[in-house]
């Protein structure tokens, strides 16, 4: 039922009759769409990037359901979406993106504060007014032939004091597609904005997708981001990883808070005791599995939902603890190795209202990845939308392939997740893909020396950005490619939350990734990472022990709960994930210290000096 359809497509026609008789009154463009918000800061920026970029039309969106079917249908039309076998995907859609634009490009990413201190050394940074010519320059013109849409979306739960409004304006209806499962989009958002002009001004053109005119810009001293020549997901979904990561972090600096590369999860023991868990993860680090966990048949009466995968805003409450909310409404994850028994609760997810881009797919609307636990159908069509050939050595479907799912079909969602003013955290995790080195869980002495073990973490590169795939490299709490200020000042940041709260919450690093000496995984990971999340959960409550060790505290095998693991697990395989390799950690030191020379002179003394207290100590 498409109740409103009809006015869609008359208010296209007219505008199409207005353009033939020669009307282009931009008051006139800016009426189309179902509402338009009467926000006149709003209205005015609008006006003027259409000016700029001269679209045929200009579409903003409500976030109604009738808006979503006109659209789905819209982009099927344009061959931008590919409406697969809705009996076996109902309300799921497929893309292809260009071949030359499937990951983040870090390298293309600039944060253009007004000194290049402020940036810092991790980031690549541009002079902002230059930046800004440049662009305006490229974005002249550019939206020539095309529709301009107006997405209005809110980073956080409705009502809470956390929440911000951003608007993306976008010629790409795959985006606006997806940014109304990431966000809370359309009127939610300008009630909530009234008449403020205190908002994101987020501009995204696709282009012609060329690699050279890609420019993924963030402008912290304007609260600004301008995205030119890329499609993908990550460059793109403006409220993800530049408003809630980039800029959410530099605003997090200066009012107070941190905006984190984190999920969120809630574990409920067998008694009802609710603990609420924040853990950093590099990207395809298993995020999005960790937070819809299904423990192991034997934790009878536990229980994990999910309150985020990807992201957390954390701030001092007023009761003294940490308090954390997901901004985002949807989850943007990665396809390939997702089956039944990796991640049921994704598996399910994904069923239905499902965008999915760059897996493979039937002649007939089905769908495939590697890692979907069943032999690729014949006749498969790759992410290339080739068909693919069994035998050679490409993947069908791209490795950073993604779903994008709302999150109310997740049957792990926490109710938290709705929580104006979020949920309060007991335990940091930081990790990352260590094959060797990295235990797999040890726990901080303390909040400074938890601090410095999450500066310090490293991980092995994955294919969520383009780049050296599988090197190490430092990745502090896995914001190396989203914070958007100088990492130093970050790290300072964090140690300043001690004086923040009271009750601070208990850190711990972890790494599932551990290999023997044969390369084999020496953990099992999935469900049965519960086992880790238990102990750490005790640990908060003051009930599990640990051993003392120079890098921090350690569980003993009695202390974890091993029975009927996958695979089976012997105190001698234990000590071997356990293991502190004397030779392993002096590379680990030396790696620590290029990182550490590299922001000279922003790492703060508690850091460098906590460096050398575990020097001391190994
Ligand atoms: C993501 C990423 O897509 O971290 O979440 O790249
Ligand atoms: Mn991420």
């Amino acid at each position: 039922m498409i109740q409103n359809k009809p006015s869609f497509e008359k208010n296209v026609e007219r505008h199409s009759l207005r353009k033939k008789n020669g009307s282009k009154s931009l008051d006139q463009i800016l009426l189309f769409g179902q509402n338009v918000p009467s926000n006149k800061s709003l209205k005015e920026w609008v006006q003027q990037v259409a000016l700029l970029t001269l679209p045929d039309c200009v579409f903003w969106c409500d976030g109604s359901e009738e808006e979503k079917e006109y659209l789905n249908e819209r982009a099927v039309a344009q061959g931008v979406l590919i409406k697969l076998d809705q009996k076996k995907w109902p309300g799921c859609y497929y893309h292809h993106s260009n071949p030359n634009d499937v990951a983040r490009v870090e390298q293309k990413t600039f944060i253009c504060s007004e000194r290049k201190e402020e940036a810092g050394p991790t980031n690549n940074w541009a002079e902002p007014q230059e930046m800004y010519s440049k662009l305006e320059e490229i974005l002249r013109g550019s939206m020539k032939g095309r529709t301009l849409y107006v997405i209005t979306y809110l980073m956080g739960p409705i009502g809470s004091s956390m929440t911000r409004v951003g608007v993306e304006i976008t010629d790409s209806i795959y985006v606006v597609l997806n940014m109304r499962i990431m966000t809370r989009m359309g009127k939610v958002a300008w009630n909530h904005l009234g008449d403020s002009s205190n908002f994101n001004r987020g501009i995204h053109a696709l282009l012609d997708c060329n690699p050279e005119r890609r420019f993924i810009c963030h402008f912290p001293q304007d609260n600004t981001i301008i995205s030119v020549g890329s499609g993908y997901g990550g460059n793109v979904l403006l409220g993800k990883k530049c408003l809630a990561l980039r800029i959410g972090s530099d605003l997090g600096r200066r009012e107070g808070w941190l905006a984190e590369h984190m999920l969120l999860l809630c574990l409920e023991d067998p008694q009802g005791k609710k603990t609420y868990v924040a853990a950093a993860f590099p990207s395809s680090c298993g995020k999005t599995n960790f937070a819809m966990m299904i423990p192991p048949a034997n934790f009878e009466g536990w229980k994990v939902t999910t309150i985020g995968d990807d992201i957390a805003w954390m701030r001092p409450g007023e009761d003294g603890r940490l308090y954390a909310i997901n901004p985002e409404a949807g989850y943007f994850g990665v396809v390939p190795g997702t089956n039944e028994s990796s991640n049921w609760n994704a598996m399910s997810m994904i069923k239905k209202d499902t965008i999915f881009t760059n897996v493979a797919r039937t002649p007939d609307g089905d769908l495939w990845w590697e890692g979907k636990d069943n032999a690729p159908p014949l006749g498969l069509i790759d992410w290339k939308g080739d068909l693919w050939d069994p035998l050679s050595a490409e993947k069908a479907a791209h490795p950073n392939s993604r779903f994008t799912a709302p999150m109310k079909n997740n049957s792990a969602l926490a109710e938290e997740v709705y929580w104006p003013e979020g949920v309060p955290i007991s335990a940091i995790i930081f990790g990352g893909r260590r094959a060797n080195t990295m235990p797999l869980v040890f726990q901080a002495f303390d909040w400074i020396h938890g601090v410095y073990m999450g500066a310090t973490a490293g991980s092995e590169m994955t294919a969520a950005a383009a780049g050296g795939l599988g090197q190490v490299r430092r990745d502090p709490m896995a914001m190396l490619p989203f914070c958007g200020y100088n990492m130093g000042k970050y790290f300072d940041r964090w140690l300043q939350m001690q004086y923040q709260i009271k009750e601070l919450p208990s850190i711990f690093h972890v790494n599932w990734f551990r290999k023997d000496d044969e390369g084999n995984f020496l953990w099992p990971g999935f469900g049965e990472n519960m086992r880790v999340l238990q102990w750490i959960v005790e640990r908060c409550q003051g009930s599990a022990s640990a051993l003392e060790t120079p890098i921090g505290w350690m569980p003993s095998y009695e202390d974890m709960n091993m029975d009927g693991i996958a695979g089976g697990m012997t105190a001698e395989r234990f000590a071997a994930l356990q293991k502190i390799d004397p030779a392993e950690w002096k590379q680990e030191l030396i790696l620590q210290e290029e990182f550490f020379m590299k922001l000279y002179p922003d790492v703060p003394k508690e850091l460098i000096s906590q460096r050398e207290l575990l020097i001391s100590r190994l």
